[in-house]
């Protein structure tokens, strides 16, 4: 009876296979606990592990000769894998998805900053690949096959709970990927966008909102275009945009050791229109979805750098809608054309005039391309030529010298930083933020001498934070705390700075509206005069008081931002949490809070419903 038994466990368990998928599942649950704060085995068991297993199944089958160095490769894939996803989320606080493949070639954009990301612990998920598993082949390598050793039934099993675990997430709504990869396993999210991206799109319904539909789900009232007191203000004039790299809104007024952080920025406020509560509205195309937002007034894709899904087709954006009023379009970026596909962005978007690297002279490089002065002297010298030729021009200037990780050498440091600062995130982060300000105030100073500063409306806003994500340590933490007087918070964080120069007509009017980079558009033209030939999801800031604004990727699906309210729906590692907008402290009063998170939804898929009709080859 015990021999037989003996004999019965042996032939069961003792064997390889058991081995390796013992290693697999622990594998998977240490993945699952980093990535997901997951400890529950019960859930790693029937969700997450049938379908990492099965594919080790599957492989194990078409490479039946070569079992184990199969396995080994598998292995060795998951463990980089996981790595990679682990790095990933420290960064951008989300998982990246299937066709973040893509944008493996633009892995400068955290550039120098990967070092940041990284324990020598995270290593250990290669543990298996180096020891444990060449240890188990070498212990079994006389024993019979291991694709013979019950190796069937556990594919069956594992084919039945996969199958039946991807029915289950079906039936749930993808709000949130890395919140859905949790509850539902991380294949099965990729499967599910899979097919929401192909079949699930083409079957896309829209709710028609009109405008003044969406001023009612922002809670305004709806007031035509032409009738807000602002509209053809700065009528006929020449525009500036300026969108300034990881410009965060804490840095203006802002004095470190005595010295002003953006003494050229500040002192341009005298002449403007300040915004001071506007957010930052981006997804994975970091500065690219910002010059997206501010040329559509829709929201991009978000999980996906909206510059993937525009094909080759004409968008009507600001550019073409300006073409029309009589304005020459140029664009200034002083790296390649190819990152973050501007080669399709531009065109889409329809810039008469288009500067990149190729033509920005890059002699001197800081970071990843020419300082901002280079730029900006670039866009003088082109201006005498362009205003020949048009009687206005409309210039977007996108600086890049204040990028991750914001190491400037010692001659452009104007900041006299305390020693605390020495080589901190922060410290290189306000000395890069100082030397762009210094390089606005020189280009205003130049726009001045050409005689067009005064007839010109100059935008300046921020594309997106810069610190953010593992990068920022707990010594910078300290240093933030002391700088703004409070915890750096979400709202330090995604707050950029908006300010609309119109000299003569602004003198240093600021407003606390609430606004996101989907509302720069609809104000700018209001301010020119211009109606826009499509619809605009973002409004004019001057008018209305109310506004809801969705965010993606850096906040978890579902989340949204009102005037009283600052929600982040449930992430993959963080419960719900819900802000006062106004003071950040947490607060309980939930009141109408699904009706926002449910209207958020509905304008965020109307402007999909819109960006993907737009872009429809
Ligand atoms: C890339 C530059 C920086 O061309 O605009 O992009 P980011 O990394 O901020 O998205
Ligand atoms: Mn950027």
């Amino acid at each position: 009876m015990k021999d037989k038994l003996v004999t019965y466990l042996r032939e069961s368990f003792f064997q390889p296979i058991t081995f390796v998928m013992f290693i697999l599942f622990i594998k998977i649950t240490a993945f699952q606990v980093v990535i997901f704060d997951n400890k529950s085995i019960v859930h790693n068991l029937l969700v997450e592990f049938p379908m990492w297993a099965l594919l080790l199944m599957i492989l194990m089958m078409v490479f039946k000769k070569r079992t184990w160095l199969a396995i080994w490769i598998y292995s060795l894939i998951l463990s980089t894998l996981f790595v990679v996803v682990m790095y990933y989320t420290r960064y951008f606080s989300t998982v990246p998805s299937y066709y973040d493949v893509k944008q493996i070639y633009q892995s400068n954009s955290v550039g120098g900053t990967v070092a940041l990301l990284g324990t020598p612990y995270d290593y250990l998920f290669f543990l298996d690949v180096v020891l444990i598993l060449p240890m188990v082949w070498y212990f079994s390598r006389f024993s019979k096959p291991i694709t013979r050793s019950g190796a069937k039934s556990w594919a069956i099993t594992f084919s039945c709970v996969g199958l039946i675990m991807t029915i289950i997430a079906f039936r749930y709504p993808l709000i949130d990927v890395s919140y859905f990869a949790k509850k539902h396993g991380y294949i099965q999210s990729q499967i599910v966008q899979v097919f929401e991206r192909s079949i699930g799109k083409a079957f896309a319904t829209n709710d028609n909102l009109t405008d003044k539909e969406l001023a009612k789900l922002k809670g305004n009232d709806f007031v035509p275009f032409t009738e807000h007191d602002t509209f053809g203000l700065a009528k006929d004039r020449h525009v500036f945009t300026i969108q300034v790299e990881s410009l965060q809104e804490f840095v203006i007024n802002q004095k470190v050791n005595g010295q002003e952080v953006t003494p050229n920025l500040n002192a341009l406020l005298k002449e403007s229109a300040y915004f001071d509560n506007v957010y930052q509205q981006i997804g994975a195309g970091n500065t690219s979805d910002a010059e997206w937002l501010m040329h559509t007034s829709l929201y991009p894709e978000g999980m996906d750098p909206t510059v993937n899904l525009i094909d080759d087709s004409e968008v009507p954006s600001l550019l073409r809608t300006l073409s029309k009023n009589g304005y020459g379009t140029a664009t200034y970026h002083a790296d390649d054309i190819t990152y973050w596909s501007r080669d399709k962005l531009y065109p889409a978007l329809g810039f008469d005039y288009v500067f990149t690297s190729d033509e920005i002279p890059d002699e001197e490089e800081i970071g990843f391309g020419p300082p901002d002065e280079v730029l900006f002297s670039f866009v003088e010298s082109q201006l005498p030529s362009q205003l020949s030729n048009h009687e206005k021009m409309y210039s977007n200037i996108i600086t890049l010298t204040s990028h991750t990780p914001f190491e400037m050498p010692d001659e452009f440091e104007f900041l006299d930083l305390p020693e605390k600062y020495e080589g901190t995130y922060v410290g290189n982060y306000l000395q890069s933020i100082r030397y762009t300000d210094e390089q606005i105030g020189l280009f205003i100073e130049q726009l001045k001498d050409l005689g067009i500063y005064e007839d010109s409306v100059v935008l300046i806003y921020g594309d997106h934070s810069g610190l953010h994500g593992a990068p920022v340590t707990e010594h910078d933490q300290v240093l933030l705390k002391e700088l703004l007087g409070h915890e750096y918070n979400l709202q330090d964080r995604f707050l950029v700075p908006v300010l609309f120069t119109v000299p003569g007509i602004f003198n240093g009017e600021s407003s606390s509206h609430l606004g996101g980079q989907i509302d720069l558009m609809p104000t700018l033209l209001n301010l020119l005069g211009i109606e826009h030939d499509a619809q605009m999801i973002g409004h004019n800031l001057f008018q209305y008081k109310q506004n809801l604004l969705g965010m993606r990727y850096y906040l978890p699906g579902g989340s949204f931002i009102s005037d009283k309210m600052l929600y982040t729906a449930p992430s993959a590692k963080l419960p719900a949490s819900l802000y006062d907008q106004k003071t950040m402290k947490k607060t309980k009063n939930t009141n109408r809070m699904q009706e926002k998170i449910d209207n958020t939804l509905l304008i965020m898929k109307h402007s999909d419903f819109i960006r993907t009709e737009q872009t429809k080859e």
